[in-house]
């Protein structure tokens, strides 16, 4: 045990010091409530191994009472005692070696919270280290979805069929295209699983819908997006992939501050060059961007060529996910209620898939067909290159145009084979007109 000295963990600046300074032991502080009351809200497993936590990101709500089970492992470096620290939350926990331990807290403040390993050795407890994210929660247990959880919490509920499809707009006299866009806070129907369970969530939505409204417009015109803040947020928006001048470029504290709730901004570009393209917050800062748009607040911002050759079926996939809900949504729904992909026999069928999520990858299977990349972040993939596919993966701020003939009379399958995200929602289904579906129930 003599390796191991243990420091109150507030001294976090002071850990370098003291590894030069020889000194040593400070004396260990056991500052966690013995014991919180009733049953915990969240149980989350954690394993404290030379030298990491696993996991060394956990995320729950305001008021939670959190239960955190760890296991310390030992490796081949030998057996090891930890210890885990989290200061703002007043929990100091030794964490013995090839134990178990429970420790429990109420995370009763929102916000972000260190921990590490508090123990010093010598070796490399310093890199063991996590964070803790507790997020805000004014309206108390929301998180099935039931209507008794957010009666009382006055947002509007809406879902596919509040949505529109298209952004209309108006034409000033210098021919601009002038369209009006508004960041709202909603909660938003994702539909039924194939289970039966709803999923209404708490949402950020551009006019409040899940994905914002498609924009669509043509190659060289000139474009005013007058964007409204009703969110409780500060917010950007950004034109992803298109060349803005530097003052539309919506990134906050670099081109602009963001826009508080109720506040205004106006962006004006030219609308270039074509492709799929999207818009999406940028955040307050680069710290709630991935929040921001993964509370909704992404659409489809479609700039056709002047000579738009319109393929028989133009369908607009925007993939998101919401991992704390366990749902990956297509066009704001999870599967089975994702628009289908609607089909004649002989149609050429162009998706433009666009993912708007944070973190995760898409890799996007057709069933029954093989596909054509032809675009890739929107532009055009030369033809001497199209690559012939029937799984293409969109990674987070891609967009992926693929087309292929409807040849294969049926009801087929679109999904994210991360199956995960399939589990979660992220399919579609190619229907073809007049197709009799009368094979459900039968066993083969
Ligand atoms: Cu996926």
């Amino acid at each position: 045990m003599d390796r191991e000295f243990i420091i109150p963990s507030i001294f976090v600046a002071a850990l370098t010091l003291m590894l030069f300074s020889g000194l040593t032991y400070l004396g260990y502080e056991h500052i966690t409530e013995a014991s919180v009351e009733g049953e915990p809200d969240v149980v989350i497993d954690m394993l404290a191994d030379d030298w990491y936590f696993e996991p060394d990101k956990i995320t729950v709500s305001e008021g939670d009472h959190v239960r955190l089970v760890i296991e310390t492992e030992h490796s081949e470096t030998g057996t090891y005692d930890h210890g885990i620290h989290i200061p703002s939350l007043g929990v100091n926990e030794p964490l013995a070696a090839g134990e178990t331990h429970e420790v429990e807290f109420i995370a009763d403040e929102a916000g972000e919270h260190q921990f590490y390993c508090n123990v010093y050795c010598g070796e490399g407890h310093h890199n063991m280290e996590g964070e803790i994210i507790v997020e805000e929660n004014s309206h108390e247990d929301h998180g099935d979805g039931t209507e008794s959880d957010y009666e009382d919490y006055d947002l509007p509920v809406r879902g596919s069929e509040d949505a529109i499809e298209e952004l209309s707009y108006e034409t000033d006299s210098e021919g601009v295209k002038v369209f009006n866009l508004t960041a709202e806070h909603v909660m938003w129907d994702y539909g039924e699983d194939h289970l039966g369970q709803s999923h209404v969530v708490e949402s950020w939505g551009y006019n409040g819908q899940l994905p914002g409204p498609e924009i669509r417009v043509t190659e060289g015109d000139e474009v005013r997006i007058n964007f409204e803040n009703k969110a409780p947020i500060n917010t950007t928006v950004h034109w992803h992939g298109v060349d803005v001048p530097i003052e539309a470029d919506g990134v906050p504290g670099i081109t602009q501050e963001p826009v508080g709730e109720d506040e205004t901004f106006t962006y004006e570009f030219t609308a270039e060059p074509s492709g799929t393209r999207f818009y999406h917050t940028h955040g307050s800062d680069h710290t709630d961007e991935a929040e921001q748009m993964d509370m909704g607040l992404a659409g489809p911002l479609i700039i056709e060529p002047e000579e738009f050759e319109e393929p028989d079926v133009d369908y607009t996939m925007v993939l998101s996910e919401r991992i704390g809900e366990g749902i990956y949504p297509i066009q704001g729904q999870i599967y089975p209620n994702v628009p289908a992909i609607e089909v004649e026999e002989g149609d050429l069928v162009r998706v433009r898939m666009i993912n708007a999520g944070s973190t995760t990858f898409h890799p996007m299977h057709l069933h029954g067909h093989q596909f054509d990349v032809i675009a890739k972040d929107g532009n055009p993939v030369p033809e001497e290159a199209v690559q012939e596919r029937n799984v293409k993966t969109v990674h987070p701020g891609e967009t992926m145009d693929i087309e292929f003939v409807a040849d294969n009379p049926g009801k087929w399958m679109f999904h994210c084979h991360e199956l995960s995200h399939a589990g979660g929602g992220m399919i579609a289904e190619v229907v073809y007109d007049g197709y009799e579906e009368d094979h459900s129930a039968e066993h083969h």
